[in-house]
Protein backbone atom coordinates (compact mmCIF):
# COMPACT_ATOMS: atom_id res chain seq x y z
CA UNK A 1 0.00 0.00 0.00
CA UNK A 2 3.21 2.23 0.87
CA UNK A 3 4.04 1.58 -2.36
CA UNK A 4 0.95 2.18 -4.64
CA UNK A 5 0.45 5.67 -2.61
CA UNK A 6 4.40 6.52 -3.06
CA UNK A 7 3.31 5.55 -6.93
CA UNK A 8 0.23 7.75 -7.26
CA UNK A 9 2.14 10.49 -5.26
CA UNK A 10 4.94 10.34 -7.98
CA UNK A 11 2.34 9.99 -10.36
CA UNK A 12 0.53 13.54 -9.69
CA UNK A 13 4.23 15.23 -9.61
CA UNK A 14 4.89 14.68 -13.22
CA UNK A 15 1.01 15.30 -14.42
CA UNK A 16 1.91 18.72 -12.08
CA UNK A 17 4.87 18.56 -14.26
CA UNK A 18 3.25 18.21 -17.80
CA UNK A 19 1.02 21.03 -16.97
CA UNK A 20 4.20 23.52 -17.07
CA UNK A 21 7.31 23.00 -18.95
CA UNK A 22 7.01 18.81 -19.71
CA UNK A 23 4.20 20.65 -21.97
CA UNK A 24 6.27 22.39 -24.09
CA UNK A 25 8.48 19.60 -24.68
CA UNK A 26 5.85 17.31 -25.14
CA UNK A 27 4.64 19.57 -28.20
CA UNK A 28 7.91 21.01 -30.46
CA UNK A 29 10.88 22.92 -28.59
CA UNK A 30 13.27 24.55 -31.30
CA UNK A 31 16.92 23.82 -30.03
CA UNK A 32 19.78 26.81 -29.96
CA UNK A 33 20.80 27.39 -33.37
CA UNK A 34 24.07 28.90 -33.95
CA UNK A 35 24.58 30.22 -37.48
CA UNK A 36 26.13 27.72 -39.44
CA UNK A 37 22.87 25.63 -38.36
CA UNK A 38 19.58 25.91 -39.10
CA UNK A 39 17.14 25.58 -36.43
CA UNK A 40 15.81 21.90 -35.46
CA UNK A 41 12.56 21.49 -34.43
CA UNK A 42 12.78 18.69 -31.28
CA UNK A 43 9.50 16.90 -31.28
CA UNK A 44 9.30 14.17 -27.75
CA UNK A 45 6.83 11.31 -27.53
CA UNK A 46 6.75 10.00 -24.21
CA UNK A 47 6.67 6.21 -23.89
CA UNK A 48 5.31 4.48 -20.66
CA UNK A 49 6.72 1.02 -19.56
CA UNK A 50 5.00 -0.82 -17.42
CA UNK A 51 8.99 -2.23 -15.72
CA UNK A 52 11.48 -0.72 -14.15
CA UNK A 53 14.77 0.19 -15.34
CA UNK A 54 16.77 -3.09 -16.31
CA UNK A 55 13.85 -4.86 -17.80
CA UNK A 56 13.05 -5.70 -20.92
CA UNK A 57 10.47 -3.00 -21.76
CA UNK A 58 13.30 -0.90 -20.70
CA UNK A 59 15.81 -2.44 -23.41
CA UNK A 60 13.42 -2.47 -26.00
CA UNK A 61 12.11 1.54 -25.36
CA UNK A 62 16.02 2.50 -24.86
CA UNK A 63 16.43 1.10 -28.60
CA UNK A 64 13.77 2.16 -29.85
CA UNK A 65 14.20 5.55 -28.61
CA UNK A 66 17.55 5.57 -30.26
CA UNK A 67 16.10 4.31 -34.05
CA UNK A 68 14.23 6.94 -33.79
CA UNK A 69 16.18 9.75 -32.74
CA UNK A 70 18.68 8.41 -35.58
CA UNK A 71 15.94 7.89 -38.17
CA UNK A 72 14.94 11.48 -37.69
CA UNK A 73 18.07 12.86 -37.65
CA UNK A 74 17.28 14.21 -34.22
CA UNK A 75 13.81 15.15 -35.27
CA UNK A 76 12.17 12.93 -32.42
CA UNK A 77 12.96 12.63 -28.98
CA UNK A 78 11.57 9.55 -27.21
CA UNK A 79 11.14 10.36 -23.51
CA UNK A 80 10.94 6.87 -21.46
CA UNK A 81 8.30 6.36 -18.22
CA UNK A 82 9.45 3.76 -16.17
CA UNK A 83 6.59 1.98 -13.84
CA UNK A 84 6.51 4.19 -11.16
CA UNK A 85 6.82 7.70 -12.92
CA UNK A 86 2.93 7.41 -14.07
CA UNK A 87 0.86 5.92 -11.41
CA UNK A 88 -0.14 2.21 -11.61
CA UNK A 89 -0.41 0.01 -14.84
CA UNK A 90 -3.84 1.34 -15.39
CA UNK A 91 -3.01 4.90 -14.90
CA UNK A 92 0.06 4.20 -17.98
CA UNK A 93 -3.08 2.93 -20.40
CA UNK A 94 -5.54 5.49 -19.20
CA UNK A 95 -2.86 8.33 -20.26
CA UNK A 96 -1.89 6.68 -23.79
CA UNK A 97 -5.51 6.53 -24.36
CA UNK A 98 -6.33 9.84 -23.47
CA UNK A 99 -2.82 11.30 -25.29
CA UNK A 100 -1.28 12.34 -22.40
CA UNK A 101 1.47 10.28 -23.82
CA UNK A 102 1.85 9.30 -26.85
CA UNK A 103 3.40 5.41 -26.78
CA UNK A 104 3.24 2.65 -24.02
CA UNK A 105 3.22 -0.92 -23.29
CA UNK A 106 0.02 -3.05 -21.93
CA UNK A 107 0.05 -6.56 -21.11
CA UNK A 108 -1.96 -8.94 -18.82
CA UNK A 109 -3.47 -5.86 -16.92
CA UNK A 110 -4.45 -4.23 -20.15
CA UNK A 111 -7.52 -7.05 -20.16
CA UNK A 112 -9.99 -4.64 -18.34
CA UNK A 113 -9.31 -1.92 -21.30
CA UNK A 114 -8.97 -4.02 -24.52
CA UNK A 115 -10.77 -7.32 -23.45
CA UNK A 116 -9.41 -9.45 -26.70
CA UNK A 117 -5.80 -8.65 -25.56
CA UNK A 118 -6.50 -11.20 -22.96
CA UNK A 119 -5.73 -13.48 -25.73
CA UNK A 120 -1.89 -13.03 -24.95
CA UNK A 121 -2.61 -14.70 -21.72
CA UNK A 122 -3.92 -18.13 -23.33
CA UNK A 123 -2.13 -21.09 -22.18
CA UNK A 124 -0.53 -23.63 -24.40
CA UNK A 125 -1.80 -21.85 -27.49
CA UNK A 126 1.93 -20.73 -29.05
CA UNK A 127 4.82 -23.08 -30.14
CA UNK A 128 7.49 -24.18 -27.36
CA UNK A 129 10.39 -21.86 -29.32
CA UNK A 130 10.34 -18.81 -28.42
CA UNK A 131 11.87 -17.19 -31.52
CA UNK A 132 9.41 -18.76 -34.00
CA UNK A 133 6.43 -16.97 -31.29
CA UNK A 134 7.82 -13.89 -31.60
CA UNK A 135 7.65 -13.88 -35.31
CA UNK A 136 4.13 -15.65 -35.41
CA UNK A 137 2.73 -12.69 -33.08
CA UNK A 138 4.87 -9.73 -35.55
CA UNK A 139 4.09 -11.52 -38.54
CA UNK A 140 1.60 -8.39 -39.94
CA UNK A 141 -0.69 -11.32 -41.00
CA UNK A 142 -1.37 -11.69 -36.88
CA UNK A 143 -0.10 -7.66 -36.21
CA UNK A 144 -2.14 -6.33 -38.50
CA UNK A 145 -4.79 -8.44 -38.24
CA UNK A 146 -7.83 -6.24 -39.10
CA UNK A 147 -9.84 -7.60 -35.76
CA UNK A 148 -6.20 -6.62 -33.54
CA UNK A 149 -6.30 -3.30 -34.59
CA UNK A 150 -10.23 -3.25 -34.94
CA UNK A 151 -9.90 -3.72 -30.68
CA UNK A 152 -7.27 -1.13 -30.31
CA UNK A 153 -9.25 1.37 -32.22
CA UNK A 154 -11.87 1.10 -30.26
CA UNK A 155 -10.21 2.03 -27.09
CA UNK A 156 -8.12 4.83 -29.03
CA UNK A 157 -5.25 2.83 -29.41
CA UNK A 158 -3.15 1.72 -32.24
CA UNK A 159 -1.61 -1.74 -31.87
CA UNK A 160 1.99 -1.24 -32.88
CA UNK A 161 4.29 -4.57 -32.34
CA UNK A 162 3.61 -7.66 -29.69
CA UNK A 163 6.90 -8.50 -27.65
CA UNK A 164 7.40 -11.28 -25.91
CA UNK A 165 9.40 -11.20 -22.79
CA UNK A 166 10.29 -14.90 -21.92
CA UNK A 167 8.40 -18.01 -20.38
CA UNK A 168 6.30 -17.24 -17.68
CA UNK A 169 7.31 -19.00 -14.46
CA UNK A 170 5.43 -20.07 -11.58
CA UNK A 171 7.35 -19.11 -8.00
CA UNK A 172 5.49 -20.98 -5.10
CA UNK A 173 6.95 -21.95 -1.36
CA UNK A 174 6.45 -25.57 -2.70
CA UNK A 175 7.15 -27.40 -6.03
CA UNK A 176 3.53 -27.45 -8.41
CA UNK A 177 4.24 -30.49 -10.29
CA UNK A 178 0.60 -31.22 -10.81
CA UNK A 179 -2.92 -29.24 -10.74
CA UNK A 180 -3.43 -31.16 -6.97
CA UNK A 181 -0.24 -29.04 -5.93
CA UNK A 182 -2.21 -25.96 -6.88
CA UNK A 183 -5.04 -26.60 -4.41
CA UNK A 184 -5.75 -23.55 -2.25
CA UNK A 185 -2.73 -21.77 -3.69
CA UNK A 186 -3.21 -18.17 -3.57
CA UNK A 187 -1.33 -17.58 -6.74
CA UNK A 188 -1.30 -13.68 -7.91
CA UNK A 189 -2.67 -13.26 -11.57
CA UNK A 190 -2.71 -9.64 -13.59
CA UNK A 191 -6.10 -8.28 -13.39
CA UNK A 192 -8.01 -9.95 -16.38
CA UNK A 193 -10.43 -12.45 -16.28
CA UNK A 194 -9.23 -15.11 -18.69
CA UNK A 195 -6.40 -15.55 -16.26
CA UNK A 196 -8.46 -16.19 -13.00
CA UNK A 197 -9.92 -18.46 -15.05
CA UNK A 198 -7.10 -20.23 -16.25
CA UNK A 199 -5.90 -20.66 -12.79
CA UNK A 200 -9.21 -21.91 -11.00
CA UNK A 201 -9.14 -24.16 -13.70
CA UNK A 202 -5.74 -25.27 -12.11
CA UNK A 203 -7.44 -25.66 -8.72
CA UNK A 204 -5.78 -22.53 -7.46
CA UNK A 205 -7.06 -19.25 -5.71
CA UNK A 206 -6.19 -16.71 -8.93
CA UNK A 207 -5.41 -13.23 -6.47
CA UNK A 208 -5.05 -9.87 -8.61
CA UNK A 209 -2.82 -7.39 -7.03
CA UNK A 210 -0.75 -4.31 -8.54
CA UNK A 211 2.94 -5.31 -9.69
CA UNK A 212 4.30 -3.09 -6.91
CA UNK A 213 2.60 -4.73 -3.94
CA UNK A 214 3.52 -8.04 -5.24
CA UNK A 215 6.69 -8.10 -2.97
CA UNK A 216 5.23 -7.81 0.05
CA UNK A 217 2.09 -9.72 -0.50
CA UNK A 218 4.25 -12.61 -0.54
CA UNK A 219 6.28 -11.64 2.22
CA UNK A 220 3.17 -10.79 4.27
CA UNK A 221 1.70 -13.98 3.35
CA UNK A 222 -1.10 -12.99 1.39
CA UNK A 223 -0.01 -14.48 -1.94
CA UNK A 224 1.49 -18.00 -2.04
CA UNK A 225 2.65 -18.11 -5.74
CA UNK A 226 3.34 -15.29 -8.41
CA UNK A 227 3.83 -15.52 -12.17
CA UNK A 228 6.55 -13.37 -13.92
CA UNK A 229 8.98 -13.98 -16.40
CA UNK A 230 12.41 -14.73 -14.61
CA UNK A 231 13.75 -11.63 -15.07
CA UNK A 232 11.46 -9.73 -13.42
CA UNK A 233 11.28 -12.21 -10.61
CA UNK A 234 15.04 -11.23 -9.88
CA UNK A 235 14.45 -7.51 -10.39
CA UNK A 236 11.85 -7.14 -8.58
CA UNK A 237 13.52 -9.27 -5.62
CA UNK A 238 10.07 -11.53 -5.84
CA UNK A 239 12.89 -14.79 -5.72
CA UNK A 240 13.88 -13.60 -1.99
CA UNK A 241 10.54 -14.62 -0.63
CA UNK A 242 9.73 -17.94 -2.83
CA UNK A 243 11.32 -21.50 -2.20
CA UNK A 244 10.92 -22.70 -5.87
CA UNK A 245 10.94 -21.59 -9.22
CA UNK A 246 8.79 -23.81 -11.77
CA UNK A 247 9.29 -23.92 -15.37
CA UNK A 248 5.90 -25.32 -17.11
CA UNK A 249 6.25 -23.19 -20.75
CA UNK A 250 2.72 -22.70 -20.23
CA UNK A 251 2.96 -19.23 -22.09
CA UNK A 252 4.99 -16.49 -22.47
CA UNK A 253 4.72 -13.47 -20.72
CA UNK A 254 3.32 -11.04 -24.07
CA UNK A 255 2.90 -6.96 -23.79
CA UNK A 256 1.72 -4.55 -26.78
CA UNK A 257 3.52 -1.73 -27.77
CA UNK A 258 1.26 0.62 -28.75
CA UNK A 259 0.40 4.16 -29.49
CA UNK A 260 -2.60 6.66 -29.12
CA UNK A 261 -4.49 6.17 -32.21
CA UNK A 262 -5.27 9.48 -32.78
CA UNK A 263 -1.85 10.79 -32.66
CA UNK A 264 -0.58 8.24 -34.73
CA UNK A 265 -3.45 8.83 -37.43
CA UNK A 266 -2.57 12.10 -37.12
CA UNK A 267 1.38 11.10 -38.27
CA UNK A 268 2.98 11.63 -41.59
CA UNK A 269 3.65 9.02 -43.41
CA UNK A 270 7.19 9.31 -42.96
CA UNK A 271 6.83 9.31 -39.10
CA UNK A 272 4.78 6.53 -39.89
CA UNK A 273 6.88 4.76 -41.82
CA UNK A 274 9.89 5.08 -39.44
CA UNK A 275 8.12 3.32 -36.78
CA UNK A 276 7.01 0.89 -38.37
CA UNK A 277 10.75 0.28 -39.93
CA UNK A 278 12.02 0.52 -36.32
CA UNK A 279 9.26 -2.22 -34.65
CA UNK A 280 10.07 -4.90 -37.18
CA UNK A 281 13.81 -4.23 -36.86
CA UNK A 282 13.10 -4.60 -33.27
CA UNK A 283 11.74 -7.74 -33.95
CA UNK A 284 14.82 -10.01 -33.56
CA UNK A 285 16.40 -7.72 -31.29
CA UNK A 286 14.04 -7.97 -28.73
CA UNK A 287 14.26 -11.67 -28.82
CA UNK A 288 17.79 -11.81 -28.22
CA UNK A 289 17.52 -9.14 -25.30
CA UNK A 290 14.99 -11.57 -23.63
CA UNK A 291 16.38 -14.34 -23.56
CA UNK A 292 19.81 -12.50 -22.47
CA UNK A 293 18.39 -11.05 -19.41
CA UNK A 294 16.15 -14.71 -18.32
CA UNK A 295 19.05 -16.46 -18.58
CA UNK A 296 21.46 -13.82 -16.70
CA UNK A 297 18.66 -13.44 -14.30
CA UNK A 298 18.48 -16.96 -13.62
CA UNK A 299 22.17 -17.18 -12.56
CA UNK A 300 22.07 -14.37 -10.29
CA UNK A 301 18.75 -15.64 -8.68
CA UNK A 302 20.62 -19.51 -8.58
CA UNK A 303 23.37 -17.97 -7.07
CA UNK A 304 22.14 -15.63 -4.53
CA UNK A 305 19.27 -17.88 -2.92
CA UNK A 306 18.40 -21.74 -2.64
CA UNK A 307 15.62 -21.21 -4.40
CA UNK A 308 14.68 -24.65 -6.29
CA UNK A 309 14.18 -24.53 -9.74
CA UNK A 310 11.86 -27.42 -11.07
CA UNK A 311 11.12 -28.27 -14.65
CA UNK A 312 7.90 -30.04 -15.85
CA UNK A 313 8.08 -32.84 -17.91
CA UNK A 314 6.04 -33.22 -21.30
CA UNK A 315 3.60 -35.45 -19.22
CA UNK A 316 3.27 -32.77 -16.36
CA UNK A 317 2.62 -30.34 -18.72
CA UNK A 318 -0.08 -32.08 -20.67
CA UNK A 319 -2.07 -32.72 -17.49
CA UNK A 320 -2.25 -28.17 -17.38
CA UNK A 321 -2.50 -28.39 -20.83
CA UNK A 322 -6.09 -29.99 -20.89
CA UNK A 323 -7.25 -28.19 -18.50
CA UNK A 324 -6.51 -24.97 -20.32
CA UNK A 325 -8.51 -25.91 -23.53
CA UNK A 326 -11.79 -25.28 -22.20
CA UNK A 327 -10.49 -21.53 -21.28
CA UNK A 328 -10.48 -20.79 -24.97
CA UNK A 329 -14.68 -21.28 -25.14
CA UNK A 330 -14.22 -19.06 -21.95
CA UNK A 331 -11.79 -16.32 -23.71
CA UNK A 332 -14.75 -16.45 -26.82
CA UNK A 333 -17.58 -16.18 -24.79
CA UNK A 334 -16.16 -12.70 -22.87
CA UNK A 335 -14.69 -11.23 -26.22
CA UNK A 336 -17.86 -12.55 -28.27
CA UNK A 337 -16.67 -13.27 -32.58
CA UNK A 338 -14.19 -10.32 -33.14
CA UNK A 339 -12.30 -11.93 -30.33
CA UNK A 340 -12.87 -15.61 -31.53
CA UNK A 341 -11.81 -14.96 -34.71
CA UNK A 342 -8.93 -13.25 -33.80
CA UNK A 343 -8.47 -16.21 -31.48
CA UNK A 344 -8.44 -18.82 -34.79
CA UNK A 345 -6.02 -16.50 -36.93
CA UNK A 346 -3.47 -17.14 -34.21
CA UNK A 347 -4.03 -20.50 -33.43
CA UNK A 348 -3.97 -21.40 -37.55
CA UNK A 349 -0.85 -19.35 -37.85
CA UNK A 350 1.06 -21.40 -35.51
CA UNK A 351 -0.01 -24.66 -36.92
CA UNK A 352 1.08 -23.16 -40.24
CA UNK A 353 4.68 -22.68 -38.95
CA UNK A 354 4.62 -25.66 -36.91
CA UNK A 355 3.86 -27.93 -40.17
CA UNK A 356 6.23 -25.77 -42.56
CA UNK A 357 3.31 -24.47 -44.15
CA UNK A 358 3.94 -21.27 -44.23
CA UNK A 359 7.27 -18.85 -43.23
CA UNK A 360 6.45 -15.95 -41.04
CA UNK A 361 6.26 -12.82 -43.80
CA UNK A 362 9.66 -11.51 -44.76
CA UNK A 363 8.32 -8.09 -43.55
CA UNK A 364 9.61 -9.21 -40.23
CA UNK A 365 13.24 -9.56 -41.25
CA UNK A 366 14.38 -5.90 -41.42
CA UNK A 367 18.17 -6.53 -41.73
CA UNK A 368 20.74 -8.93 -43.14
CA UNK A 369 21.56 -12.22 -41.74
CA UNK A 370 18.16 -12.25 -39.87
CA UNK A 371 16.53 -14.50 -43.07
CA UNK A 372 19.25 -17.42 -41.59
CA UNK A 373 18.13 -17.31 -38.18
CA UNK A 374 14.55 -17.23 -39.11
CA UNK A 375 14.95 -20.95 -41.05
CA UNK A 376 17.09 -22.12 -38.20
CA UNK A 377 13.99 -21.65 -35.64
CA UNK A 378 11.63 -22.97 -37.84
CA UNK A 379 14.20 -25.97 -38.49
CA UNK A 380 14.32 -26.34 -34.68
CA UNK A 381 10.41 -26.02 -34.59
CA UNK A 382 9.94 -28.50 -37.11
CA UNK A 383 12.40 -30.72 -35.38
CA UNK A 384 10.32 -30.42 -31.97
O1 LIG B 1 3.06 -8.93 -13.38
C1 LIG B 1 2.93 -7.78 -13.72
O2 LIG B 1 1.98 -7.08 -13.39
C2 LIG B 1 4.03 -7.16 -14.58
N1 LIG B 1 5.05 -8.12 -14.91
C3 LIG B 1 5.92 -7.83 -15.83
C4 LIG B 1 7.05 -8.73 -16.10
N2 LIG B 1 5.81 -6.78 -16.63
C5 LIG B 1 4.73 -5.80 -16.50
C6 LIG B 1 3.55 -6.43 -15.77
O3 LIG B 1 2.62 -5.51 -15.45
Amino acid sequence: MILRNGLIAGAVILLAACGSDEQETAATAPETATPETAEVEVTTWGFGLEEIEGSVQYEYGEKFAELINEKSDGEIEVKLYPYGQLGGLTDIYDQVQEGAIQLAFGSGFLGGTVPESQLFSLNFVLTDDEKLNTEILNDPAFRKHEDLVAAFAERNLQPLAIVPEGWQVWSANKAVRSPDDFEGMAIRVMDNRLLRETYSAYGAEPTTMEYGELFSGMQLGQLDGNIQPVFAHQEMDFYQVQDYLIFANQAQFIATFMGNKEWYDGLSDEHKDMIEETVVELVPYVHDVQTRLNTERLDIITENSDIELVYLTPEERDAFRELSIPVRDTFAEMVGERGERLMNALIEQVEAAQSGDETPSEETDAEDGMQESDESAMDEADAA
